[in-house]
């Protein structure tokens, strides 16, 4: 066998209380998925909100699902409509849906039903400052995020802006699955390091699923 010189990005991981890392979960279909977010794309393009204080987010975004997550100078919320278009957002593929459900699952959240699917996109240089997602109305459900493209380090902190964070790799294929009582930790995304990936060229593409109403 050959030895492994990074055991952390190898294998499941629990994160400890509710959160799991499926290593490489969506690894056999990631170039459909990549194709049913340019579908998605396609009607509902990128953009880079503004926060209620003003700033431009340097990770840019979009949705698909009954409801999306926007931003802008009123505030934070899930929208059923595109602010940019003023169409609904993009139905959510089928394809997501049926991913989202099927790691929930394997990490011990059977009957999730994600209504809301926010597509991040990071480029080199891009990050996202650490945060809480408190904006759905409901905390028991999990939280399923899907990682493409570049790699990146994931920091996932405690129920405290302050608490360290944990430095955790994630890489291509790999979902992971937020739930209980880490469902409120505060967590970010250190910037993105240069690179080029032979699926997505110098982006990281991120999924979360969301029962959001
Ligand atoms: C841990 N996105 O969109 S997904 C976000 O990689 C967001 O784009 C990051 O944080 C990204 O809000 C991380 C993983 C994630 C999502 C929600 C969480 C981790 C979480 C909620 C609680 C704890
Ligand atoms: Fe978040």
């Amino acid at each position: 066998m050959t030895p492994d010189l990074f055991p952390e990005t190898v294998g499941d991981l629990a994160l400890g209380d509710g959160a799991m890392v499926l290593r490489g979960f969506a690894l056999a279909i990631d170039a459909d998925l990549l194709a049913a977010i340019d579908q998605v794309t396609a009607a509902a393009p990128f953009r880079h909100l503004v926060t209620p204080g003003g700033l431009r987010m340097s990770v840019a975004m979009t949705n698909c699902g009954t409801v999306g997550w926007v931003s802008d100078r009123r505030g934070y919320r899930y929208d059923p409509v595109d602010p940019d278009s003023g169409r609904p957002w993009p139905a959510m593929p089928a394809l997501f849906a049926g991913l989202a459900a099927r790691a929930a699952q394997a990490a011990g959240y059977a009957g999730f039903a994600p209504d809301a699917c926010l597509i991040n996109r990071y480029a080199p240089g891009t990050r996202l400052t650490l945060h809480q997602d408190r904006d759905e109305r409901d905390y028991m459900a999990p939280i399923v995020s899907v990682s493409l493209g570049l790699p990146a380090t994931f920091l996932f902190g405690g129920g405290e802006r302050r608490d360290r964070p944990r430095r955790v790799p994630l890489a291509h294929g790999d979902v992971v699955v937020w739930g209980g009582p880490t469902r409120l930790a505060f967590h970010g995304v250190a910037p993105l390091a240069e690179g080029l990936h032979p699926l997505t060229g110098r982006l990281r593409l991120n999924l979360t699923f969301r029962r959001a109403r």
